[in-house]
């Protein structure tokens, strides 16, 4: 395949409501996308997962950016001919992390490759089902009544499983109240790394809640901790940001530090390493689900192609495009009966709304694929 060029493109969309974690509040959704058009006049599209601060994980927006231009792209464009989105990684892993980068560029170019020959993301990566379970993410409020609302609205539109932030301080009682107002809905709890191992006999205290998971209760790289941790607690422990690799997912399993695993292409560099993270999970009999950034409609549909591969046995956070923005990037994702559809076309499957994405866009550069 070859490329002519790469165009970078930063966007805000504004979230319908503000999303509240234990690292910070977004009131926006800030990221750029990548385009990149093959010398045929073919498009491959894709969104960085990344956030403007390194709260989440150690990358942000502008250094993904700079990476992808002055480290990452240069090594690609020296594969001339030969570029093909399986090469991706390999080239690029002289090149110490930086998943989110990485999995912004390979997205793009395995949807220039797809689109190319007509296939799709679901059938590329082996997928399964034509439709996938959502859940759906509610973040920290103020009060819990703003709380029991929201979720309140979010049940009644059909989702079929509840995901609640939390922190020290937002944690047994907003699970209680909403355990409480709504009985026996399937519910779980993301912490996003805000405890450590002497908060273990208080997060036990959830074990009452027969919650589904907690994620990522301690930091990313407290491994021990969680096995630690999974020892002391009933509630199954699921990772989110200590798996950044099919070889993290194997260490994670062996020592008994993740029952479940949530796999986010971002956050892993990308969708074939995230298959490989789904591979070994299968094979060992831990479940996984589809995490999410917030994506707009062109992360989201190569999520749902991924959701639908085999071992995701757990709704994912891949809601409805209402659930976070007025107007998405492409047609609109709905929820039919708890459940989103898979795309079927080439690559993605979906195509750029152009009027809503000159609404939105910030800036946009071009950059020729040329050494
Ligand atoms: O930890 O899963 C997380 C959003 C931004 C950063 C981290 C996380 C999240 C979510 C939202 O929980 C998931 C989504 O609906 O996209
Ligand atoms: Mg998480």
């Amino acid at each position: 395949m070859r490329i002519d060029h790469l165009e970078m493109r930063w966007v805000r969309l504004p979230l319908v409501a503000p999303f509240r974690t234990s690292f910070g509040t977004s009131y926006d959704r800030d990221t750029f996308l990548v385009r990149v058009v093959t010398d045929e006049g073919v498009e491959g599209w894709s969104e960085c997962g990344a956030e403007p601060e390194p709260l989440y994980s150690s990358e942000f927006l502008a250094g993904a950016e700079l990476v992808l231009r002055d480290h990452l792209m240069p090594r690609l464009v020296a594969l001339g001919d030969r570029l093909a989105a399986h090469l991706v990684q390999p080239t690029l892993a002289p090149v110490t992390g930086h998943p989110m980068a990485k999995h912004v560029l390979e997205t793009a170019i395995l949807d220039a490759q797809l689109r190319a020959t007509g296939l799709g993301f679901a059938d590329h990566l082996g997928s399964v089902r034509d439709r996938v379970p959502a859940g759906v993410s509610v973040g920290i409020m103020d009060e819990i009544d703003e709380l029991v609302a929201a979720v309140g609205g979010y049940l009644e539109q059909g989702y079929v499983r509840i995901k609640l932030k939390i922190e020290p301080g937002w944690d047994l009682e907003p699970v209680r109240v909403i355990r409480e107002t709504y009985g026996d809905i399937p519910l779980q709890v993301d912490a996003n790394a805000a405890y450590t191992l002497l908060d273990a006999q208080h997060l036990a205290r959830l074990d009452e809640f027969d919650l589904l998971l907690i994620e990522q209760p301690l930091p990313e790289d407290d491994m021990r901790g969680h096995a630690e941790l999974a020892r002391r607690i009933r509630t199954p422990v699921c990772l989110d940001e200590s798996i950044t690799s099919a070889r993290d997912a194997a260490t994670a399993i062996v020592l008994g530090a993740a029952a479940i695993i949530n796999i986010k292409p971002s956050r892993v560099g990308g969708y074939l390493e995230s298959r490989r993270i789904h591979d070994v999970a299968h094979a060992h009999g831990i479940p996984v689900w589809c995490g999410g950034m917030l994506e707009t409609g062109i992360g989201r549909a190569p999520n749902l192609a991924l959701a639908a591969l085999p071992g995701f046995t757990l709704p994912g956070d891949t809601s409805a495009s209402d659930r976070y923005y007025r107007t998405d990037l492409t047609e609109p994702f709905v929820l039919e009966d708890g459940h989103v559809r898979v795309p079927t076309g080439p690559g993605t499957g979906v195509d750029v709304l152009p009027d809503v994405l000159e609404d939105v866009t910030i800036s946009t550069s071009t950059i020729p694929w040329r050494a």
